[in-house]
């Protein structure tokens, strides 16, 4: 496997050396360099080697005072109490760091060893853009207080929704552990991760018993190299474990002995592995246990947990995503939509300080394009996380180039008006609304046991992007894609332009040559790729556009669903009428006519018609602009990323002619330049 964006290729005629060819590290008493340190040291001495050719020489120096003042140098140093005014202008929290020139120094100074180790990474991050360091001053403290990955990776070694290979993290129902669960780390770390749940979200069989004596022995082993990198360990835990593995006969979270039962299986956890994270868990969802079964509220079940994981500092991520998976597609009422708002709100305030709520970006599932959820905004009194999915399960299955950071940025940025001032996405999440710690964000990773980690090379930098993005909120698309495209490939201007036209144009294309204006779906059942206008239309997962001959789109006003009330005034209404609900929408709100007219002039059929080619022959610019960087990236990436692109354009022509046809034989209206539709 490759090294990802950490492959340290040689910067040319780098401005800053000097500063760069001498290491103290500093620290007495109490804040002595540990392991992450040392771990953040070693890499910034490759770094520097592989991209300068500079061997640093590492001087392990106590105190600062004693640090020579008119010689070059980089100092590590962990904020001492006794220092803090020297300092005081300089707000440090959490895991926050200091990256300054003072002098002949460069110092990078943070309060806890994580934070030492992402200053180290963002110096390295600089180095690699070509970025000069000279006067460098730059403060950072985590936007968010959890950064999560959750792996959807089964103990076989198949990976849920994985387009990447296998697992690295299991094979044979046996956890594994080698060199590449360390460079995991180590790729993750840099972008400022600190925390991954290593198993699916549906726990099956061997899965259950991870909690176990079984494999706690390997479990501890993986946590350690984690805990090098400032990651702690979360699993999967199965609500039913009780049963399952502990003979119980129930698994109600009322029962005493339920409870005893976690406590104590809880307990041998954290004595095999002190620094774990806690559970992730999924509970009455696509057949999965929970609480519903004891007639228990969705409180009760994750307090339970929580309680028992209290004594040891552990969390409890409790997922909203819990909907009725039959549906009949003859009850217009019953909203999919609705679901987690219905089931959550009611229990807005019921759950203990150490449970986390992990809500998906938008009420349905991970489409191209979905309001927010209206639980942020809703929830008030409740700890909560965003959820966002990495793995392209519906926007292209990593076959198809989808950047997504300019999605997940529109999520953040969303205005919930649960406040006047304070109350988008990225403020409730990170926490600063409502005075929470425990909070954050999670995503479903996209990785696995391909040479290149992600299938697509580019599905990289929906990694790389969503652990910085994670870290900063505030950061831009195009920052965060061009640092990418500078640490894995070069920071020369033609090859930084043109992915970076790529890697922006991507999202939006696939939107076009997909289901339009936010209906979403369309997709074939089960394995959710590629076009299929009707393959959900009749099924019970609730998930339906409703087409017929004159018009398309699901009504979800107060005469339709009602699902647009969940929010917040003024976005309830403004969803609620038709001519003030955003256009990419449209579909997901209202049931229009293919006649309306749109904002364009066109009518909605006409701009089904257009976006589809349009869609189409952006693809074909991408894979354009993708050519003329040929000669500067490397020949293997070069050809893994043209057969994917091969398959993307065979895969949006299919995609534009079944929809445009579709909507031709639904509508029997025209194109109005006479372009090829099947007929
Ligand atoms: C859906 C996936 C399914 C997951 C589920 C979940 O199709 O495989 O188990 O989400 O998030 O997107 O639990």
């Amino acid at each position: 496997y490759n090294k990802g964006w950490l492959n340290y290729h040689r910067i040319e005629h780098y401005p800053d050396v000097d500063l760069l060819s001498k290491l103290y590290l500093c620290g007495v008493k109490d804040y002595l360099p540990g392991d992450i340190t040392f771990t953040a040291v070693k890499e910034l001495v490759n770094a520097i080697n592989g991209m300068l050719n500079i061997d640093v020489e590492v001087d392990i120096q106590g105190q600062r005072e004693l640090i020579p003042s008119d010689k070059y140098g980089i100092i590590i140093e962990r904020c001492n109490p006794e220092k803090e005014e020297e300092f005081a202008e300089y707000k440090l929290v959490g895991d926050g760091f200091l990256l300054k020139q003072c002098g002949f120094h460069l110092l990078i100074l943070a309060r806890t060893e994580s934070g030492i180790m992402y200053g180290v990474f963002e110096l390295i991050r600089r180095i690699a853009s070509n970025q000069s360091i000279n006067q460098v001053e730059i403060l950072e403290n985590p936007k968010n207080p959890l950064r999560m990955l959750n792996h959807w990776d089964n103990m076989d070694g198949s990976i849920e929704r994985g387009y990447s290979g296998n697992s690295f993290f299991f094979e044979d129902k046996e956890v594994v552990v080698n060199d590449r669960t360390k460079d995991y780390a180590r790729l993750i770390a840099s972008v400022g991760i600190n925390g991954v749940v290593i198993n699916n979200v549906n726990v099956r069989a061997e899965a259950t018993e991870l909690i176990t004596d079984r494999y706690l022995g390997k479990l501890k082993e993986m946590a350690d190299i984690f805990a090098n990198y400032g990651i702690r360990l979360f699993v999967s835990a199965n609500f039913a474990a009780p049963m399952e593995i502990g003979g119980l006969s129930l698994a109600d979270p009322l029962d005493e002995g339920v409870a005893n039962w976690w406590k104590d299986c809880i307990r041998k956890v954290y004595e095999a592995i002190p620094g774990f994270g806690g559970f992730l868990i999924k509970a009455d969802s696509e057949g999965r246990p929970g609480p519903f079964t004891y007639n228990r509220t969705h409180a009760d079940g994750a307090n339970v947990l929580a309680r028992a994981l209290k004594p040891y500092g552990g969390l409890v991520v409790w997922r909203c995503f819990v909907y009725n998976c039959q549906q009949d597609w003859r009850d217009y009422k019953t909203d999919r939509a609705r679901a987690a708002y219905d089931n959550f709100i009611g229990l807005d305030g019921k759950f203990d300080e150490n449970v986390i709520l992990q809500i998906k970006n938008g009420p349905m599932d991970f489409q191209v394009r979905e309001p927010v959820s209206p639980l942020f905004g809703g929830l008030k009194n409740t700890n909560q996380m965003l959820e966002v999915q990495i793995a392209q399960e519906y926007t292209g299955q990593q076959r198809h180039v989808c950047y997504l950071i300019p999605m997940w940025k529109e999520v953040l940025d969303f205005n919930t008006y649960a406040k006047p001032e304070g109350a988008k996405i990225a403020d409730i999440v990170s926490g600063r609304t409502y005075g929470q710690v425990n909070c954050g964000m999670a995503a479903v990773a996209n990785t696995g046991n391909d040479y290149n980690w992600t299938g697509h090379d580019l599905a990289a930098a929906n990694l790389y992007g969503y652990g910085r993005l994670a870290w900063n909120t505030d950061m831009s698309s195009e920052a965060i894609a061009k640092e990418w495209i500078c640490m894995t490939y070069s920071y020369k201007d033609k090859v930084v332009n043109n992915l970076l036209q790529i890697l922006l144009k991507s999202w939006p294309a696939y939107e076009k040559y997909t289901s339009p204006l936010g209906i979403g779906w369309m997709v074939n059942p089960n394995n959710h790729y590629g076009p299929n206008v009707d393959g959900y239309e009749y099924d019970r997962w609730g998930t339906y556009h409703r087409a017929d001959r004159n018009g398309l789109g699901v009504d979800r006003t107060k005469e339709g669903t009602g699902y647009a009330q969940q929010y917040n005034e003024p976005n309830a209404s403004m969803y609620e009428n038709i001519e003030t609900c955003p256009e990419e929408l449209l579909l997901f709100f209202h049931y229009v006519r293919y006649d309306y007219k749109l904002k364009s002039g066109k009518t909605l059929i006409q701009h089904i018609y257009d976006t589809h080619f349009e869609g189409v022959s952006d693809v074909e610019d991408m894979i354009r602009s993708f050519e003329e960087i040929k000669s500067m990236i490397p020949e293997d990436v070069y050809q893994r990323v043209m057969e994917r692109f091969a398959m993307q354009l065979d895969s949006a022509k299919e995609w534009r002619d079944r929809i445009n046809t579709y909507f031709y034989r639904k509508s029997g209206v025209e194109d109005a330049y006479g372009r090829k539709i099947y007929k």
